[in-house]
């Protein structure tokens, strides 16, 4: 899919252990979704293991495509702005959160920042992203490695990740 001229298509990921998950991601892609970035689809919701800190309740995990105009820096900024709206405290890294976004990919731009990488540096070992990004666009290729969706998520092993039934 290919977004107007202008506008770029990203892919964000959603993440909550804390609270009533399921409305957390639920207000989070209501807060996302505006006029310069439009929400066009949501995966389903993924009951996962949490990775890296293991000791923390488990996860529902999400990724939703938007297209924008907004730059990088500025995406990052509205994302930061409705995570601390939605009641997101920095405590410990890696930790419990009621909400989480992260920027996995920005049309085909590479971005090295001190604020910002993107990819995301870690999203290619992370089933809990893979699984909703391949149902999402399978085929997507990494600007980076070149490597599709699709083939990330086969390379990928170990964690436990449920997509949830359908209500
Ligand atoms: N987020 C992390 C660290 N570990 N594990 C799961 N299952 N889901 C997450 O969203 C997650 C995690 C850091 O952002
Ligand atoms: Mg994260
Ligand atoms: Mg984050």
């Amino acid at each position: 899919m290919k977004a107007p001229a202008g506008a770029k298509l990203v892919y964000l990921a959603l993440g909550s252990n804390i609270g009533d998950r399921e409305s957390n991601l639920r207000h989070a892609l209501d807060e996302l979704n505006s006029p310069d970035l439009r929400l066009l689809r949501a995966s389903g919701l993924y009951e996962t293991e949490p990775m890296g800190l293991r000791e923390q309740p488990w996860f529902l995990n999400q990724v939703a495509e938007f297209e924008t105009e907004l730059f990088p820096l500025q995406l990052l900024q509205r994302i930061c702005r409705i995570e601390r709206k939605l009641g997101r405290k920095r405590t410990v890294l890696n930790g419990p959160r009621t909400i989480d976004i992260d920027i996995l990919l920005y049309g085909k731009a590479i971005v090295k920042t001190e604020e910002l990488v993107i990819p995301h540096p870690r999203y290619r070992e992370r089933r809990f992203v893979l699984e909703p990004l391949a149902e999402l666009n399978p085929s997507l290729r990494d600007p980076e490695t070149k490597q599709t969706v699709a083939a990330m998520l086969q390379a990928s092993y170990g964690q436990s990740v449920r997509r949830l039934a359908v209500p």
